[in-house]
């Protein structure tokens, strides 16, 4: 990893998370792994974080190069049950890019992107981009040579079966079907992966930026054609 790392809590400022740095706020279901991919990024390797509590109201900065440029991006945990689903809101004002994540192995996490998390953020956030993550991604790969050849006793007892992983026909017919900007899969074992997230996440927020950019213009040109 590339970047210098540092806390930051409390207020953030008018655009954004204030000045050029992106605030990316990470939402999911309980036990998907946001913190896991949060705190292994930010510590450079994994560590299996059953135990960590999830950070509430704080992030952590962290830069990235994306288009020979590079963007400080403030990381933004959240927790995702629904004890919290009161609390969780406070830390969506001023959010630059969501980052909805879903596991892989876990269908209820996927389906509630629909039923929960894009109507969470329709009602809070309505003109904020978002991506989509799909992470524990090592469960998949490690699975893979499983399916290419004969499996034997021992090998049949892994802890996911085959047919709870969802497949990716399935994902994209859904995430197709949304204004979600991107797709990206991560495992919090593979830093590469989660660095790819931040990167996505900001030129999801240049993408969204030209295009309100050109929104603009357009209505512009038009108010001066009704002038002459
Ligand atoms: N196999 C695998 N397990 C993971 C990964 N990321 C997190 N986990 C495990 O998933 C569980 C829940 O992770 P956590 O980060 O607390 O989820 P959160 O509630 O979304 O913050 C923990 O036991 C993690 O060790 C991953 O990339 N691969
Ligand atoms: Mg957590």
């Amino acid at each position: 990893m590339r970047s210098k790392s540092s806390s930051f809590s409390g207020e953030v400022s008018s655009s954004g998370a204030g000045g050029d740095v992106r605030k990316l706020v990470f939402i999911g279901d309980a036990g998907v792994g946001k913190t896991s991919l949060l705190s292994s990024y930010r510590k450079g390797e994994f560590h299996d974080n059953e135990k960590e509590p999830t950070p509430v109201l704080e992030g952590f900065t962290k830069s990235v190069s994306v288009q020979e440029k590079d963007h400080v991006c403030l990381l933004w945990d959240t927790i995702g049950s629904t004890d919290f689903e009161r609390l969780r809101p406070l830390s969506y004002p001023k959010t630059d890019c969501f980052v909805i994540c879903f596991a892989i192995n876990d269908r209820t996490s996927f389906d509630n992107l629909k039923t929960i998390w894009i109507p969470e953020i329709g009602l809070h956030s309505p003109d904020v981009p978002y991506i989509f993550v799909a992470t524990k991604t090592d469960i998949k790969k490690s699975m893979e040579p499983l399916s290419s050849k004969p499996c034997t006793k021992s090998e049949d007892l892994t802890t996911t079966p085959p047919s709870t992983i969802l497949n990716i026909e399935e994902i994209m017919a859904y995430i197709t079907s949304t204004d979600g900007l991107d797709y990206v899969e991560c495992s919090s074992h593979d830093l590469v992966s989660v660095e790819n997230i931040l990167k996505s996440a900001v030129k999801a927020i240049l993408t969204h930026e030209e295009k309100l950019k050109a929104i603009e213009e357009a209505n512009n040109s038009k108010s001066f054609c009704v002038i002459c």
